[in-house]
């Protein structure tokens, strides 16, 4: 199958992108900054007879990303990473809004330039981008973060229509609310209503697993269950 690349695996959806692609018949590079929850997911990996590689790595810094990625070439990139800081506009910091702004947006530019080319070299590959309904679904507190969201959707439309031609394949998954630990959150029975983070990565592998000529280029992903109403807490 190949080798696939996912960033944010240390927890969440993106560590069950790595499993689930693992599973699937991948070897998996793990990206994010927690080496401790890397190397746990690679011993897992590893003991279900595939390979694992953890690369701790700040996906922010332009530099480190082009260092340790220089010479990877992989089959399959998740952009996953995402953080989300969810408060009205007026509210927010400039750090805060600059945080938002180098992981969601910056940092695919990093990651997806340092391996693009030899995905096109080779003439194929496929990004798969980790979106949100947030992205096209506007709500107070997120006006940063559905910014980005937003920003994954237009891009990765260009960037299709730019590389299709060439053999890549560009897709973005866009889940409604999944149980974890995002934005601070502790996952409670509260959250039971929510897709859980492996309904996410059975969509990412979907996407993925399509006929060489074939793309599913977005995908948005809910529960069939609608969020508990306000007047219902
Ligand atoms: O979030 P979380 P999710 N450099 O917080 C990593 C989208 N989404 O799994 O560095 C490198 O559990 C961080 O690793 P670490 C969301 O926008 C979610 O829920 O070790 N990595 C961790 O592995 C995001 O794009 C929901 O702290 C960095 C991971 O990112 C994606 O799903 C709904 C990093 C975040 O894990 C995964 O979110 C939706 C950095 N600088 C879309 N900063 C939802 N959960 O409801 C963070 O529509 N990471």
């Amino acid at each position: 199958m190949g080798t696939a690349l996912v960033t944010g695996a240390s927890r969440g959806i993106g560590r069950a992108i790595a499993l689930r692609l693992a599973g699937d018949g991948y070897d998996v590079i793990a990206v994010a900054r927690s080496q401790d929850e890397l190397d746990s997911l690679c011993a897992e990996i590893t003991k279900s007879g595939r390979k694992c590689r953890a690369l701790a790595l700040d996906i922010t810094d332009a530099a480190a990303v082009s260092r340790a990625l220089r010479n990877e070439s992989v089959d399959v990139l998740v952009n996953n990473a995402g953080v989300g800081i969810i408060k009205p506009f007026a509210e927010m910091s400039l750090d805060e809004w600059n945080t938002m702004l180098d992981v969601n947006v910056n940092a695919l530019y990093h990651v997806t330039h340092a391996l693009l080319p030899r995905m096109l070299e080779r003439g194929s590959g496929h990004v798969c981008t980790i979106g949100s309904i947030s992205g096209r679904s506007a709500y107070v507190g997120g006006a940063a973060y559905s910014g980005t969201k937003a920003f994954v959707t237009a891009w990765a439309e260009s960037l299709m229509l730019e590389v299709r031609g060439r053999g890549v394949k560009v897709s973005v998954v866009a889940p409604g609310g999944v149980a974890t630990e995002f934005s601070g959150h502790t996952v409670t029975d509260a959250d039971l209503w929510k897709l859980a983070a492996e309904d996410v990565a059975g969509a990412v592998a979907q996407v993925i697993a399509t006929p060489p000529d074939v793309l599913i280029h977005r995908m948005e992903v809910r529960t069939l269950t609608p969020p508990p109403s306000k007047s219902a807490k």
